[in-house]
């Protein structure tokens, strides 16, 4: 990692990534990958050979050193914390394992549940998140943003009523069609603790948060604007107020992107279903836009990556385009297909 002191972040610099999310023009886009620290790096399946996911996540200084193994890898122009949106849950009381995705103990299944929620103190959320922020900004060159990040409080909600990721999580949906009011509750309860989570991050040092609505699209438009809408409306709401640039990523809901772009946010993520150069043109004026290659492309090798990556910079404005795959780059993703998309971003600068 360069040691010197210019290279460390000064809070004069704004980065190549900040500065997109503020769609001010710059001589390339900036380019990170979602979830780039992660099973497809031989030096991160090193680390999970000694260590399980939740030990990883759970140190400070593990989480940064796998927060830092990609941007040692490649000119990537952020890094993001490593942790999980279920990290802040602890101070909820909330016990969970991984296998491999979340599998919550007691799930939520009542208005008493609900109710039983403890009220957490902010400084008692995810405290090794804070910490590895702090530290990972100490090691970051100068011209690297760092992300902070949360749940939605309606991915969170999936999690915590579900028990696990499932298909179309029917017992969500029964939850909302049964107890509106207890989940409206455990809405409003999870957004107050994201923002506050989201203000430390901030304070910590990362310049922008991305909200993860992995699971936006399991309601109507109709019962979405009724139940879930007001919770994050507030959350991001919070959040901008205290200063820090917003991404709301928005995954598998064609139906609710319109209403989702109408949220307060800097910066608009989107999976690849969603053409984001018509995007662009709607709402570009307003919002940043950031993704969508479909990570499966870059199982199928470097040619096919390069093209890929081709045709989105071909299509989307450069102005407050940030470039990203439209979900979680897969486990099976050849190192070669990352080399790919990097060269292919980095040739706009030339
Ligand atoms: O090594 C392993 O086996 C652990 C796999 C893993 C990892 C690497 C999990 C379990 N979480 C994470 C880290 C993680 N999760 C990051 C860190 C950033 C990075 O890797 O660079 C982030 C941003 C997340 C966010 C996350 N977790 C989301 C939102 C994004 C998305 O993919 O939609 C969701 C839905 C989760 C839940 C979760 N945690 C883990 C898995 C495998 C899953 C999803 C699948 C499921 O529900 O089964």
């Amino acid at each position: 990692m360069t040691g010197t002191a210019a290279a460390r972040i000064s809070p004069e610099t704004r980065t190549l990534f900040d500065r997109a999310l503020d769609r001010e023009p710059t001589p390339r886009r900036p380019l990170w990958i979602n979830r780039q620290a992660g099973r497809y790096l031989p030096e991160y399946r090193k680390l999970r050979e000694r260590y399980g996911f939740k030990e990883l996540a759970g140190s400070a200084e593990l989480a940064a050193e796998v927060t830092l193994q990609p941007i040692r890898r490649f000119p990537l122009d952020a890094a993001i914390i490593f942790a999980d949106i279920m990290s802040p849950l602890p101070a909820l009381g909330i016990e969970f394992d991984f296998a491999p995705g979340p599998v919550v103990a007691e799930p939520i299944r009542s208005a008493a549940a609900v109710d039983a929620l403890p009220e957490a103190d902010s400084k008692s959320v995810a405290p090794e998140v804070i910490e590895a922020i702090a530290l990972v900004r100490r090691e970051l060159p100068a011209h690297t943003a760092l992300l902070g990040f949360c749940g939605a409080p309606w991915t969170l909600a999936a999690y915590l009523v579900e028990g696990r990721g499932v298909k179309d999580f029917p017992r969500l949906r029964a939850f909302a069609a049964e107890q509106p009011r207890a989940l409206e509750r455990l809405l409003e309860r999870l957004s107050r603790l994201m923002a506050a989570y989201l203000i430390r991050q901030g304070q910590a040092g990362v310049s922008a948060i991305q909200v993860f609505d992995s699971w936006a699209g399991l309601l109507s438009r109709a019962s979405w604007e009724r139940l879930v809408r007001p919770h994050l409306e507030s959350m991001l709401h919070a959040v901008g107020e205290a200063g820090i640039s917003r991404i709301l990523f928005v995954n598998n809901a064609p139906h609710l992107v319109e209403a989702y772009a109408g949220l307060p946010a800097e910066g608009l993520a989107v999976d690849w279903r969603i053409d984001l150069r018509a995007l662009q043109e709607r709402h570009g004026d307003r919002r940043a836009v950031q993704g969508n290659i479909d990570p499966a492309i870059l199982t199928a090798g470097p040619e096919p990556t390069r093209a890929a990556a081709e045709s989105l910079l071909d299509q989307v404005r450069a102005r407050g385009h940030i470039v990203n795959l439209g979900h979680g780059v897969l486990p099976n993703t050849p190192v070669e297909s990352v080399e790919a998309l990097v060269q292919a971003v980095h040739r706009e600068a030339q």
